[in-house]
């Protein structure tokens, strides 16, 4: 129990301590009587927000090297360990916190080289206690008191293997030592195993148009893997079809759909669906629970038009959404939806994990944090970078463009915007029964719940997919929009009216 406590503090700590500046050192005294409580910072200036970052230019993630003082939060932010002090085997040692190293007596720090490490040292039983890294001339303060908590940073600018250990009096001795391992080469470079789970936005079925009500069978597989959350961070989702979200699924009203779902052999956890766009017990889910290398098959008519949500409805359902068990169905009005020139299909969700956003290694779960709401990571379609890096829309000056977004969550509202845009059309709340909304800056979108926007691109130029609680982007929420054209004319162009430069002019 206090060991969780202690990790949830650590956790905070890490936050609110986090300062990439070269080797520097912050206490949080926990005790009574501690030396240290007064060098307590509290940090107003790093709430100041970056406004450059919340819409990132398309490489802005080149720049991460720590020197400035500016305490700017990006997606490539440190290393982060957290050691705490206690007794094994008679010994005296330090425990890891968390992550890769959570429970493992004075474990191996693996970090690559060129990274922005930080440790957090938190007192477990009460004694004198510092972590010091002689060869980065690297150290915490002494931590005095249980519960005290020291922490420090450096730029592993040297390969190989380093000693920690503890400078207090015959600490070392008594088994206070362990290793530091800096890998040559940036992270990325090393983790490219993890499956890339993205859905790519332009991954959906075409129209359906006019055409009489049938019978449409729908394959759904239920996989668990390890896949990338960003550069160097993995995290084991739950999908439908191995990507996140689901396939998107696109019958019209009249519809049988005939889901077959198979829960795939290697999976741990049992697996169902809940097809908003159904009308029966659960959504469907009450005929689809199925234990690993099961399978299910349930019907249902798509009685009414509209996108909706589908999902996973295995308890805890707030767990299996999180991670990832989600897509849309679009069941189309008679006729289908006035032809646009491209589809989009684009959703948000949250991810809940033990360590801080933008650790490095594999993420752990933290159902408590799902429970309390407090999610580290924003994304839409599974993962940081998802659509600016790996898969951004791209579209063309002149074309119309519709985006089916929804919000698997499974916890908070979006107030999805896109940068530089108006929409034309908004099929409020999902509905395409009701006319569009016309003329509109940002749809509000909850969680289990969809919309379609649709608007004409006037002009050429980045545009940026967001949800309006710009917070978020920091936690990874982002997308752009690329459009290629003419970047300067009538409708928007640097410097006073009259003044149109030439088209494409470098600016
Ligand atoms: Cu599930």
């Amino acid at each position: 129990m206090p060991a969780r406590l202690l990790a949830i503090m650590a956790a905070l700590l890490s936050i609110m301590l986090w300062s990439p500046t070269l080797a520097q050192t912050h206490n949080h005294g926990a005790g009574a009587g501690t030396a240290q409580a007064d060098t307590a910072q509290p940090q107003p200036a790093q709430s100041e927000p970056a406004p450059a970052q919340t819409t990132p230019a398309p490489d802005a993630d080149a720049s991460s090297g720590g020197s400035s003082a500016a305490p700017v939060v990006s997606y490539h932010s440190p290393t982060i360990f957290t050691l705490r002090t206690g007794i094994a085997g008679g010994r005296m040692v330090y425990l890891g916190v968390g992550g890769d190293i959570d429970g493992e007596i004075n474990p191996t720090l693996m970090v690559h080289e060129g990274e922005l490490v930080q440790i957090n040292l938190i007192n477990g039983e009460g004694a004198e206690h510092d972590v010091v890294i002689d060869q980065y001339a690297a150290r915490s303060s002494i931590v005095v008191g249980k519960n005290a908590s020291s922490t420090f940073s450096f730029i592993a600018t040297k390969v190989g293997e380093f000693a920690y250990f503890c400078s207090i009096a015959g600490h070392r001795e008594a088994g206070m030592e362990g290793l530091v391992h800096v890998m040559p080469g940036p992270r990325s470079e090393m983790d490219t195993n993890a499956a890339d789970i993205v859905r790519d936005p332009a991954d959906l079925p075409g129209p359906i148009g006019q055409r009489a009500p049938q019978v449409v069978r729908v394959d759904l597989e239920t996989v668990e893997l390890t896949g990338r959350l960003d550069d160097g961070t993995t995290y084991v989702y739950w999908t439908f079809n191995s990507k996140v979200p689901g396939p998107f699924l696109r019958v019209r009203v009249g519809d049988t759909v005939e889901v077959h779902i198979k829960n795939a052999a290697d999976s741990v956890m049992p697996h169902s669906v809940d097809f908003h766009a159904a009308t029966g017990p659960g959504g469907g889910a009450d005929f689809t629970q199925i234990a690993p290398g099961e399978e299910a098959v349930v019907t249902f008519q798509a009685l009414k038009p509209g996108i909706f949500v589908y999902h996973c409805a295995t308890p805890s359902v707030a767990h299996h959404i999180t991670s990832g068990m989600y897509g849309l169905i679009l069941v189309e009005p008679e006729g289908g939806l006035p032809q646009v020139d491209r589809e989009f299909y684009v959703m948000q969700g949250e991810i809940y994990t033990v360590e801080p956003f933008g650790t490095k290694g594999e993420m752990e779960m933290d159902y408590d944090k799902l429970l309390s709401e407090q999610p580290e990571y924003f994304l839409f379609n599974g993962s940081v970078g998802a659509l600016t890096k790996t898969h951004p829309l791209y579209a063309s000056a002149g074309e119309t463009v519709r985006i089916y977004f929804g919000v698997g969550g499974p916890n908070f509202t979006s107030s999805f915007h896109v940068i530089g845009e108006i929409f034309d059309h908004v099929y409020t709340l999902g509905s395409v029964t009701s006319p569009p909304l016309t003329g509109v800056q940002t749809v509000t979108v909850p969680p289990g719940g969809a919309t379609i926007v649709d608007f004409k691109i006037d002009r050429g130029g980045h545009y940026v997919l967001v949800d309006h609680a710009l917070s978020r982007a920091e936690r990874g929420l982002a997308g752009y929009l690329i459009v290629d054209g003419p970047e300067n004319d009538e409708i928007m162009h640097s410097g006073p009216a009259g003044s149109i430069p030439a088209p494409d002019s470098a600016e």
